[in-house]
């Protein structure tokens, strides 16, 4: 199980909060994902074998927010 912190621009209220858990929080291969909204920080629990952090970066990407490290 990998563990990895995203800081993520463009979260701004509780919907932005769901919409990751939603989209990117259900993902095959997702474990377990945490929003801090105002750290602005998305961090996933995930298997490597199923999902890439590419992936994952893309899916938060998808949803309109991005990503600065
Ligand atoms: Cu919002």
């Amino acid at each position: 199980m990998e563990k990895v912190s995203l800081k993520v621009k463009g979260m701004s209220c509780d919907h932005c909060v769901k919409t990751i858990e939603e989209n990117v929080g259900t993902l095959n291969g997702v474990d377990r994902l945490l929003v801090d909204l105002e750290e602005e920080d998305v961090v996933i629990e995930y298997n490597a074998d199923t999902i890439s952090l590419d992936k994952l970066k893309e899916a938060i990407e998808e949803q309109g927010y991005e990503i600065e490290s």
